[in-house]
């Protein structure tokens, strides 16, 4: 028994407590498989994209891993129904869900014999998906990339392993062994990563993107999105300054902000578009500067890790 063998590589039976994030646009087949063939959690984004896509995904990480994988659901997607039936459908093992409360979907998962996994930024969250029946919780500290709360990881992970029973895995700000080390400190039994695999081989973001990410300094995180209530973390970039500074002072209204970055993700990811596009990242971003493969990336986290927590 390893120090980091957790109530978390029991219940999903995988090797290391070390989620993938799910990152939307980002995350495919490649990249999850990738990841659970290296011993963590793989996790395909499921983001907002065509069903008939997110159904191929699913298949083709299968293909590519006889390991555990998972799909993550995006609550404010106008698909979350039809996804929440296609993990049904294609026999997903585990599902994490963000951006809201999942509490109406527990059940039909749970009967399919899913395990839940919600991403939660509070621990009245936390609360109330552990009575809806919830696996385990991920409390996702705003450090993160992408849709953010408020709280920190620090201070929300122990809160949030207070207030629950189940298994409480901490996300936001972690990119390496000390990261994983100091939230098993703070009670969590497994951790969420999504900038580190940015950086990762089987990444198939462009290479702007990559760039960004590798060259980002500790400075580089800027929140974009505060004035529409949907807080999101991306690399500052002129498009990203200029849209904070808008909506501060008001030059943007929340309307104009929706028009100006709908379709802002994909013209990232896909084109590289600095112009136009919202290049998510999380404030960890400073620390990764190498592109490697993922098994590399999840056995040198582990290896630190464990080394740490053995001491
Ligand atoms: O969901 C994420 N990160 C994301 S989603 C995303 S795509 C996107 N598209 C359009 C608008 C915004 C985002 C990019 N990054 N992380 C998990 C997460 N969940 N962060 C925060 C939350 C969250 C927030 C409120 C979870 C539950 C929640 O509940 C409110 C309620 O209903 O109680």
């Amino acid at each position: 028994m390893t120090t980091t063998e957790t109530k978390i590589t029991e219940l999903l039976g995988i090797k290391y407590p070390l989620f993938q994030g799910g990152m939307a646009w980002i995350a495919e087949s490649t990249l999850a498989a990738a990841v659970s063939n290296a011993g963590g959690l793989g996790i395909i984004a499921g983001g907002s994209a065509p069903i008939d896509y997110l159904r191929d995904e699913i298949r083709k990480c299968r293909e590519l891993t006889d390991k555990p994988f998972g799909m993550n659901i995006m609550l404010m997607s106008p698909n979350t129904e039809d996804l929440a039936q296609l993990v049904i459908d294609e026999k997903v093992e585990i599902v994490v869900t963000g951006a809201g409360n999942p509490g109406k979907y527990i059940d039909a998962w749970k009967q399919a014999g899913i395990k839940v996994i919600p991403v939660v930024p509070s621990v009245a969250l936390a609360k109330r998906v552990e009575r809806s029946g919830a696996d385990a919780v991920i409390a996702e500290g705003t450090e993160s990339g992408g849709h953010i709360g408020e709280n920190t990881t620090m201070c929300l992970v122990p809160q949030v392993v207070d207030a629950v029973s189940i298994p409480v895995i901490a996300a936001g700000g972690i990119a390496d062994g000390r990261g994983v080390a100091a939230s098993f400190m703070l009670g969590a039994q497994g951790v969420q990563i999504g900038t580190r695999f940015l950086a990762s081989e089987e990444c198939v973001i462009h290479p702007v993107y990559k760039d960004l990410v590798l060259k980002a300094k500790d400075t580089d995180s800027i929140v974009t999105g505060r004035s529409t209530g949907h807080p999101c973390r991306n690399v500052k970039t002129k498009f990203s300054k200029r849209l904070a500074s808008g909506e501060l002072n008001g030059t943007i209204t929340p309307d104009e902000f929706e028009q100006i970055t709908l379709g802002s993700l994909r013209k990232a990811v896909q084109d590289g578009n600095l112009d136009e596009g919202s290049f998510l990242c999380g404030a960890i971003a400073g620390m990764v500067n190498e592109v490697k493969p993922c098994r590399e990336i999840v056995e040198e986290i582990m290896a630190q890790a464990e080394e740490l927590l053995s001491k």
